[in-house]
């Protein structure tokens, strides 16, 4: 029998209403079933609602500093818990144990920087247009927040939208991915652990219904999202109309620029974790390969000869560096990319097909994958693959590359390699993205900064950093008139 795991709905560790459950696997092991999940349903986001609502009561009038000191905790435990978290991360969705440690990792320097900033919080002091009156701005949380993300990531940037919100003071609902609810389940068992208050992050495993009755719940103030473009789409519709606010985080058509002069070595290192890290299933993966013709056709003999010998296989096993893809429905969608890259006249260099043979037989595996012989309109260059499949674009001319890089309609993160600091400083400006590397590739970004994306990748708002704290606060601007008399503003100074 599988281990059958529950929701935690103000406090209390609930079955869903209507008692059913999904099942959740291992990809790389199809037969390890890591356990039966709450299958909710709206009933079950309204309950979590309301905990939610009630926490915020008290939660949100706690000191800043003081739900500062639990976020510390959180990332104590984060830390006591690193290598057993993230065994339990590579086992429900496959990225390679270091990989995990490393998203556990992002969690914890989230936590501690977000347990930095409720000591910050800045508002703005201002002058006044007139005498004996003081102008301020402070910051309001905005109440119940919907926590909505996707798998490949299951506990970093669940960590990057719940950690701010709950700094900020607000509480939280939290629908994992279908695909990585043991993770979900385990990061929340650590804030309890860690002493959060009841209420304060609340747990719905589900699918596509527990997200779309938590973004149309009247009583969510705001809903943060991470996953598909079309599924943002209809989220922001639904908030668009209840006039809520919503930071969506979508989809990316990665490039990296790799100029003639640019070291190769440094190069393919860069190209194998961007393209290949994560099994390629990140929304910041380098997926566009754009290369002077200059160093075209040895940089692709370097890359072929280094992704062939790329050890693939389930993450917990030593020495493996690329595990599978999520699931089923994933190896249909990059073996049905990987077809229309052969219909459009790419050339496959490298893989175009399912990794199999022993172990490989019992999981969702394909091979590291190059298509040379791409231009800009071919589908394989423009859409969204998610998976471990590299487009190559030959250019001659960095002007021909920044035009390509931006012929996208994504526009999330992005490179250049190049020892020319004058064509490194026009691509920060040049490239149409949230994140431009120099010299790295597209992947790896940092907790205390910035995230997101321009075009269709996002609506404008960023995670992490400084900047997530403006999205989970409502400003309130305050007058202190301390005159002693009535003063008019406008009508005073005319
Ligand atoms: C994602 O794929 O949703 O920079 C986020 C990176 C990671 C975050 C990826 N730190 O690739």
């Amino acid at each position: 029998m599988a281990k059958r795991f529950q929701n935690y709905i103000g406090g209390k560790w609930l079955d869903a209403a209507s008692d059913a459950t999904f099942t959740d696997i291992n990809p790389a092991v199809n037969d390890d079933v890591v356990g039966e999940f709450p299958l909710s349903t709206p009933d079950d986001v309204d309950s979590a609602v309301s905990a939610a609502r009630t926490a915020f009561a008290t939660w949100s009038r706690l000191p800043a500093p003081e739900r500062g000191e639990i976020l510390r905790r959180i990332g104590d435990v984060l830390t006591e818990r690193k290598d057993e978290l993230a065994f339990e991360m590579t086992r429900e969705m496959g990225k390679p144990h270091f990989e995990t440690r490393g998203d556990v990792q992002e969690a914890i320097d989230t936590a501690y920087y977000a347990a930095s900033e409720t000591r910050r919080m800045f508002g703005h002091t201002v002058p006044s247009e007139l005498p004996n009156k003081f102008n301020m701005s402070i910051r309001r949380p905005i109440g119940v927040i919907g926590v909505i993300t996707a798998w490949n990531f299951p506990v970093a940037v669940p960590t990057w939208k719940m950690f701010p919100a709950i700094a900020c003071g607000n509480t939280v609902v939290f629908k994992p991915s279908e695909d990585a609810p043991h993770s979900g389940m385990l990061l929340v068992k650590a804030f309890i652990d860690a002493g959060l208050p009841k209420g304060v992050v609340n747990l719905v495993q589900g699918a596509g219904e527990v997200g779309a009755a938590l973004v149309s719940h009247p009583d969510v103030n705001a809903v943060s999202f991470t996953g598909s473009t079309d599924t943002g789409a209809r989220i922001a519709e639904t908030c668009g109309a209840m006039h809520k606010r919503v930071s969506l985080e979508m989809g990316g058509k990665n490039p990296m620029i790799v100029m003639d002069d640019a070291d190769l070595d440094l190069v393919l290192d860069g190209i194998l974790w961007g393209a290949f890290g994560t099994t390629g299933q990140r929304c910041t993966a380098t997926s566009r390969l754009i290369v002077h013709e200059d160093v075209h056709d040895k940089l692709v003999d370097m890359l072929c000869e280094a992704a062939t010998n790329l050890t693939i296989g389930y993450g917990n096993d030593a020495g493996v560096e690329m595990g599978p893809v999520i699931n089923e429905k994933a190896i249909d969608k990059v073996m049905g990319y990987i077809e229309i890259g052969k219909d459009e006249g790419a050339t496959v260099r490298l893989g175009g097909k399912r990794a199999t043979g022993g172990k490989l037989d019992n999981g969702f595996f394909i091979q590291p994958t190059v298509f040379t012989g791409v231009s800009r309109h071919m589908r394989i260059a423009r859409e969204e693959i998610f998976g471990p499949v590299l487009s190559v674009i030959k250019i001659s001319s960095y002007d021909e590359a920044v035009s390509i890089a931006n012929d996208v309609p994504f526009g999330l993160s992005s490179s250049i390699y190049t020892r020319d600091v004058a064509l490194a400083f026009r691509a920060m400006h040049d490239i149409e993205a949230g994140i431009t590397y120099v010299n790295g590739p597209t992947i790896g970004a940092e907790a205390h900064m910035p995230f997101g994306g321009v075009k269709q990748t996002g609506n404008g708002h960023r995670e992490g950093g400084w900047e997530v704290f403006d999205f989970y606060t409502e400003t309130k601007t305050v007058y202190v008139d301390y005159s002693g008399k009535l003063q008019k503003a406008q009508i005073d100074n005319t």
